[in-house]
C-alpha cells in the first residue's frame, strides 16, 4: 500500500524538497486550507502554538483530509507525546531543543520501535491512516515516520555529529530564532543574522555527511526557497498567524490606499 502517510518520509530523503506551514490556530479548517493552497506538509505546533493532544489529532485529520501527511512539534521534552502524534498518525517529529545526545537518545527511542527505539505499541489511528496492517505497519514504521531533532542552541551545534549518529534520528530541523538568541547570548532574535547562517550552511553539510534529513524554519517563501538550494530537503514557511496577519494588513493597506468614494470614512 502506497499512499503519502507511507510514501512521504523516502521522497524527503529521495531529495524531492519539502514546503511546510507552521500552523499554530486550532481549527482544522485552517490546517486543511494550508495545505490545499499548495503547502507539502504541515509542522501542527504544540510548542509555541496553540494545539493541545485534541486539536493536534484533528489537525493530522484535517491535513489527511487534503491529501497530506503532517508532523507534529510537541512541547520541550515532551517525548510522550511523541509517540502518542506518531499513533495518531503523524507522519514525524519536530522535537524541539535537543540539545543533549541524552535528549537525541530519548527522542529516537520514543519514536522508534525496537530494537532502534522503545516506542510502545498502539498506532490505532496510524494504521487508519496509512492503510497498512498493524504486522506491516510495525515492519516499515521506522521508515516512513521521521524523527527530526532540533537544533537551536549553542549546546546542540556543538554535539551535531554525535546527535547526527545517533540511530533513530532521522535528521535535523534548525529553529533559526532560538539559535539566533544562543548565540547572540540573548542580546538580539534575528534568524538573518551572519552567524545562524553559518551554522545553516554547517548543518546542511554535516546532514549531507551522515546521509540525514536537513530542515529549517524559515520566515518567508524566498527564504525557503534559498534554503532548499543550499541544501536543505524540508522548510517550514513562516507561521499560519503571520500569513495571516500579513495578508490582512495588505490588503486593508491596499484598501485605505485606494481612491475612497465620496463619504467614505476611515475607522
Ligand atoms: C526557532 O526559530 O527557534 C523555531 O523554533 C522555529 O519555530
Ligand atoms: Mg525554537
Amino acid at each position: 500500500m502506497s499512499n503519502v502517510f507511507t510514501s512521504f518520509a523516502a521522497s524527503l530523503r529521495a531529495g524531492h524538497p519539502a514546503y511546510a506551514a507552521f500552523v499554530g490556530l486550532t481549527e482544522p479548517l485552517v490546517t486543511e486550507s494550508l495545505m490545499r493552497d499548495g503547502f507539502d506538509t504541515a509542522v501542527i505546533d504544540m510548542q509555541h502554538g496553540l494545539h493541545t493532544t485534541q486539536s493536534a489529532i484533528l489537525a493530522i485529520g484535517a491535513a489527511a483530509v487534503a491529501g497530506k501527511a503532517a508532523f507534529v512539534r510537541p512541547p520541550v521534552g515532551d517525548f510522550a507525546m511523541a509517540s502518542r502524534m506518531l499513533d495518531a498518525g503523524a507522519v514525524g517529529i519536530v522535537a524541539p531543543m535537543i540539545n543533549t545526545l541524552d535528549d537525541a537518545r530519548k527522542l529516537a527511542a520514543a519514536c522508534k520501535y525496537p530494537p532502534m527505539g522503545e516506542r510502545s505499541w498502539g498506532p490505532y489511528r496510524a494504521t487508519g491512516l496509512t492503510g497498512l496492517q498493524m504486522g506491516d505497519y510495525l515492519k516499515a514504521a521506522n521508515e516512513i515516520t521521521l524523527a527530526l531533532a532540533m537544533v537551536e542552541t549553542r549546546e546542540a551545534l556543538d554535539i551535531l555529529d554525535d546527535i547526527l549518529r545517533v540511530p533513530g534520528i532521522d535528521g535535523v530541523f534548525v529553529g533559526p530564532s532560538d539559535l539566533s538568541i544562543a548565540l547572540s547570548n540573548g542580546a538580539h532574535v534575528d534568524q538573518f543574522h551572519p552567524d545562524v547562517d553559518k551554522a545553516l550552511t554547517h548543518v546542511a553539510a554535516r546532514c549531507k555527511a551522515h546521509g540525514k534529513i536537513a530542515s529549517c524554519f524559515s520566515m518567508t517563501g524566498a527564504r525557503a526557497a534559498e534554503m532548499i538550494g543550499r541544501g536543505f530537503q524540508m522548510s517550514s514557511i513562516a507561521t499560519d498567524q503571520v500569513l495571516l496577519r500579513n495578508a490582512a494588513k495588505a490588503e486593508i493597506a491596499a484598501a485605505r490606499g485606494a481612491a475612497k468614494p465620496a463619504g467614505a470614512k476611515s475607522y
